[in-house]
């Protein structure tokens, strides 16, 4: 039981510092606010996985929807979601508020 154990705490801290190694300023908020996005504009490093978390203060759900970033995401009212996106080539990224189209809208610059 003991060495098994070990493997396991050994396994545990291996993955601990392969997170942490790619940990680095990776998580962007973008907060959804009267069906705006703020900001509306998020510039992101290339070539690196990043998460978008999506933090809807509205009463109302949206749909984060980007066809550029193949992701769309329903975000209930007052709540967050985590979007994993990348690594993207340096451009930029269009998305919509689904719902609320005509207002909200964003884009994500990587470079
Ligand atoms: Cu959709």
């Amino acid at each position: 039981m003991k060495s098994k154990l070990a493997v396991l705490f050994a396994g545990f801290a291996l993955s601990l510092s392969v997170s942490a190694a790619d940990a680095p300023a990776t998580e962007f908020t973008i907060v959804i606010k009267n069906h705006r996005f703020e900001p509306a504009e998020v510039t992101v490093p290339a070539g690196k996985k990043v998460k978008l978390v999506v933090d809807n203060q509205d009463a109302t759900p949206e749909e984060f929807e980007s066809h550029d970033l193949k992701r769309e995401k329903v975000i209930a009212g007052n709540t967050k979601a985590t979007i994993a996106i990348g690594p993207l080539k340096a451009g930029s990224y269009d998305f919509v508020g689904e719902y609320n189209e005509d207002t909200a809208k964003g884009k994500i610059v990587a470079q």
